[in-house]
């Protein structure tokens, strides 16, 4: 089906004058929003962080387009940059023709140096066949954005502003004046990325350009590599949606946290057996190979049996709200720390066991304070004083603490004498 082209000469180059505008050179990726401060329990994973809510690249607010442009034997990735916020519809054209893979096998099929390279009107469906680019529904113009140099921009049907499809050009030179308001003017959607440009870009616009019309009508200007219509002589192209960035983690100390990631989504996991804090290193790069690193501290707390004990009651190992050891969800006089030592349920005041007290009587002279002994983490000391107005005079001079049974069950004894005497046990957290 594909003929050799027999017409001689090529169509001599012209070009148009056209004040050079270029973009600003690639800006590295930049941390824009802090990343939160990540205390993990031990060995509980933090809650995926999607790292495009806290890194981006300046140059994409948008969606991220790679063309693939194989030249001869040469192979080079053109970046695009689209606006998706300017010109939606567009750009939602574009992508749909990516995801349908329409526009893969494509070729630059018009070429006018100095003023535009044009694409997505035909494409290869084997080595020796060609078809259109099958098209979607027209799209509403979405004019706004100036044809500069390095912009990309729909093509439509002359004398109907509201006809783009498939075909869409690159501007190699400031084309404002011609393209701006021309039919209602051509929607511009986005720009090549970097030194796309003068390093790609510019390139397929010095490739030698032929008139195929014979062949087909849409090819008066058709830049090939070699004069035959052989395959390998187009310019050939393969569009895919990308990510702006790619990172790799990294963390100081990988026995004390695991990071993973997954497409742009990073996963941290706490040691089930340390605590402590470390530092991840994130390296983000661009498209373009600019890079960008940034670490932040993460923390893994203690695998303690209280903290075990508060993340079991209440869904937290913060000591705040509820949680914290002196408050007292169910209202029945116990703090949550007490509770805690004592084994009962903070939640709930019908199932608790407070301590006991009796008073001996062989040998009379003993009471005894009778309480289980639950946490193994915290320390108990059974004190008396006869003075309750003075803070300072709890003492456990006297007391026999008394020996934890196995369920933990413990039994102090108090020397009694006559007298008002009162009684308390006192838990503390030791170290
Ligand atoms: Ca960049
Ligand atoms: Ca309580």
């Amino acid at each position: 089906m594909i003929r050799p082209l027999t017409l001689g000469a090529a169509i001599s180059l012209f070009l148009l004058a056209g004040r050079l505008v270029s973009f600003a050179a690639n800006q590295a990726p930049e941390l824009y929003q802090a990343v939160p401060t990540l205390t993990l329990a031990s060995g509980a994973a933090a809650a995926p962080l999607t790292l495009s809510n806290y890194l981006r690249d300046p140059d994409v607010p948008g969606t991220a387009v790679r063309v693939s442009v194989r030249l001869g034997s040469q192979t080079a990735d053109l970046y695009l940059g689209l606006y998706d916020a300017a010109a939606p519809l567009t750009v939602a054209n574009f992508k749909n023709y990516i995801i349908s893979g329409a526009y893969a096998s494509n070729f630059f099929h018009r070429s006018v140096p100095g003023f535009i390279i044009q694409n997505g009107g035909f494409r290869f469906l084997s080595d020796t066949t060609y078809g259109a680019v099958p098209t979607s529904s027209a799209i509403q113009n979405e004019p706004g954005i100036s044809n500069l140099r390095g912009t990309i921009a729909m093509a439509k049907l002359g004398g109907d502003p509201n006809s783009a499809t498939s075909q869409w050009f690159i501007n190699l030179a400031d084309n404002s004046a011609d393209l701006d308001a021309q039919n209602g003017g051509f929607t511009v959607f986005g720009r090549v990325l970097g030194d796309g440009m003068a390093n790609i870009v510019d390139v397929l616009a010095n490739v030698t350009r032929y008139d195929a019309s014979a062949f087909n009508a849409a090819w008066n200007e058709i830049p090939l590599n070699a004069p035959s219509l052989a395959r390998a002589n187009f310019i050939e192209t393969n569009a895919a949606l990308v990510s702006p960035l790619s990172f790799q983690v990294t963390v100081d100390d990988p026995t004390l946290v695991t990071a993973s990631l997954t497409e742009g989504v990073l996963q941290l996991a706490g040691s089930a057996s340390l605590a402590g804090q470390t530092t991840v290193r994130l390296t983000t790069t661009d498209l373009e190979g600019g890079g960008l690193v940034s670490s932040f501290p993460v923390t893994v707390l203690s695998s303690s049996p209280r903290i075990a004990w508060r993340q079991t009651y209440f869904a937290t190992t913060a000591d705040t709200g509820t949680a914290a050891d002196p408050a007292d969800p169910d209202s029945d006089g116990v703090p949550n720390l007490l509770e805690y030592a004592l084994g009962t349920d903070p939640n709930s005041a019908a199932s608790n066991a407070l301590p006991s007290v009796s008073r001996l009587t062989t040998p009379s002279a003993l009471l005894t304070l009778t309480y289980k002994r639950a946490a193994s983490d915290l320390a108990y000391v059974v004190q008396t004083t006869t003075n309750l107005a003075d803070s300072s005079s709890w003492t456990a001079v006297g007391v026999d603490q008394g020996i934890p049974a196995g369920d933990g069950t413990t039994i102090a004894t108090i020397p009694y004498t006559t007298g008002l005497r009162f009684l308390r046990l006192h838990v503390s957290i030791t170290p």
